[in-house]
């Protein structure tokens, strides 16, 4: 048995049983299953609250593109009958209100340290135990460790020359000041076009004086066709839950959806049209999904392309403009399909200037503005709209310790070598929350957190029944894991694109695709076949 004596309330234990790194929705699920075992569990977590990216990515228009019905906890009824989403599409707000709602509710703060950063995880290969350690000086000593750090949390800032000495205001998306920022007024420009570039600027552009936005690369995005719930929508979501969720499981992007019966090479023109168009105004991300075979070869991409292309040209007065805005590098949902309100029609303000740094690219910025190879741009903010060091930037930012003394980031100097994504051979008892090696960011991240957690809970579970005292992946299931990913990746057009899935848009990243390409229920089942085969591919130590 695992479980030792709780900490009591508001005083933190050096010893305890499992450590979680983050209080994200899979760190606090974490907390809430494994207290819920029996374990003792220390959360420690940077922000000084509940939420992981909901609590940092605060800007003006950020959104979750995974529908709110889908995008909230399983675990308990009771929580899923009690909250009311007020749309289909949740903001960040009211995601936050959620995450605090959770860890009120389930009393989940008593064993969290907020406002404190995990610096170390080092193993004591004798004791198979690991000694953690924080940058206020904590040292926590844990049986168990669950990385939940979250793939998109390690903001990328750019390197151009002279970011330091702008005298305005600089604010990345990823770590929007609490208080807000008015641009009332204001000459911004916008670096980056990714999914939060594309939510933020038309609300910029409704504020500011003058919005510049510097694209690098042009992005496919859909409107996300956002609605009000009203009464009616959330009881019949609310009758129909165990269903969803059933489905959700099963699915491939972990909430329910339903390709097209057939694949886009055997559908008629008209066929085709109809399909994309029902999508289209359905809305959502799912557009990228709407032939099961849209992103197995160009052929059939290409007729989501086309349609996709035609439909954002009408809304778009420029041509010129448009043919900027219409991205020629990439197939259509090979990066993270973008959802959105309104963004290409705010290409049609006379406040809005789109700045191609293709042609003109940033040479330098300065105390009041952005210099290109083209024209000089006098700013009063700058939003850096620039995106993540993604998937494994935040567990690099950890010095992990392993076997040999070896460290995790030696350990994935040519990418990232996980089984099932869930364990690296050399660090037994570690426990990796999404991230690469899983379905990771092509799922819907809280039922995978859930996955993954109970996953996690029930292999300590399994431990203990033995009296073993820790799971390590052997080398050799790594390696087939590895290759099994790549494989499947290469079976598709996703590894095609530079996007950051493959780490492209971090200089010196290893190009591998990091997400299991398979589906969420397909690795719902290999991950649960595993464990009922004893834990295969695992050395029960
Ligand atoms: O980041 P991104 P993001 N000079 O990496 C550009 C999730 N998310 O924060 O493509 C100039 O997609 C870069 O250009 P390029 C979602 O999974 C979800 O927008 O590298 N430009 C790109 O345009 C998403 O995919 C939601 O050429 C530079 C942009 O910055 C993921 O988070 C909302 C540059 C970065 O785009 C990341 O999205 C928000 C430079 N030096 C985020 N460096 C929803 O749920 C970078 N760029 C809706």
């Amino acid at each position: 048995m695992s479980a030792s004596t709780s900490a009591s309330a508001g005083t933190e234990p050096t010893e305890v049983d499992a450590v979680v790194v983050g209080a994200g929705f899979a760190g606090m699920y974490a907390l809430h299953r494994l207290r819920a075992d029996g374990l003792r569990v220390r959360v420690i977590e940077a922000a000084d609250g509940v939420g992981g990216v909901w609590y940092w990515n605060r800007y003006p228009g950020a959104r979750c593109d995974v529908e709110s019905v889908d995008y909230s906890y399983s675990f308990s009824e009771e929580l899923q009958q009690e909250w009311d989403w007020s749309e289909k599409y949740a903001t960040q707000p009211e995601i936050l209100r959620y995450a605090n709602h959770v860890a009120d509710r389930f009393d989940l703060r008593r064993d969290i340290t907020f406002g404190t950063r995990v610096t170390d995880i080092v193993l004591d290969e004798q004791a198979l135990r690991w000694e953690v350690r924080t940058g206020s000086g904590d040292v926590v000593s844990t049986r168990f460790v669950v990385l939940a750090v979250g793939p998109l949390s390690n903001a990328n800032i750019p390197d151009i020359a002279g970011l330091d000495s702008f005298e305005g205001g600089v604010f990345h998306t990823a770590h929007w000041p609490h208080e807000g920022v008015d641009f009332t007024g204001k000459r911004v420009g916008v670096i980056g076009t990714g999914s939060s570039g594309i939510q933020t600027i038309p609300c910029i552009a409704e504020q500011a004086a003058q919005l510049h936005v510097f694209q690098r690369s042009a992005n496919y995005s859909v409107p996300a066709g956002n609605v009000p719930l009203s009464d009616a929508d959330r009881a019949a979501q609310k009758a129909n839950y165990a269903e969803r969720r059933r489905l959700s499981f099963l699915s491939g992007g972990g909430s329910p959806h339903e390709a097209h019966p057939k694949s886009a090479l055997e559908a008629s023109e008209e066929e085709l049209r109809e399909a994309y168009e029902r999508r289209w105004q359905l809305g959502g991300v799912l557009f990228s999904k709407t032939f099961p075979d849209q992103v197995l070869s160009t052929e059939a991409n290409d007729t989501a392309r086309i349609f996709w292309e035609e439909k954002v040209r009408a809304v778009i007065d420029d041509p010129a403009v448009a043919e900027l805005l219409i991205p020629k590098d990439h197939a259509i949902g090979t990066k993270r399909i973008c959802t959105d309100a309104n963004y290409f029609q705010t290409y049609n303000r006379d406040n809005v200037n789109l700045v191609n740094l293709k042609a003109t690219p940033i040479e330098s910025i300065d105390a009041t503005g952005v210099q290109t190879t083209g024209e000089r741009y006098e700013l009063d903010a700058l939003v850096l709209a620039t995106g993540f060091d993604a998937m494994t930037g935040s567990m690099d930012k950890l010095n992990i310790v392993g076997r040999g003394g070896q460290t995790l980031k030696q350990a994935w100097a040519a990418g990232p070598q996980t089984y099932l994504g869930l364990s690296v051979a050399g660090f037994p008892n570690l426990f990796n929350m999404t991230g690469p090696g899983s379905v990771s960011v092509l799922a819907n991240m809280v039922l995978h957190s859930e996955l993954h957690v109970n996953w996690v809970a029930d292999a300590i579970a399994h431990l203990d029944a033995h009296g073993a005292a820790a799971l390590e992946a052997r080398p050799d299931a790594v390696a087939d894991w590895v290759q099994e990913c790549t494989d499947r990746a290469a079976a598709t057009l996703m590894p095609t694109a530079n996007s950051w899935y493959v780490g492209a848009n971090i200089p010196g990243r290893p190009r591998v695709f990091m997400p299991f390409v398979g589906g969420f229920g397909v690795y719902g089942q290999i991950i649960a076949d595993v464990a009922a085969a004893g834990y295969k591919g695992f050395d029960v130590i």
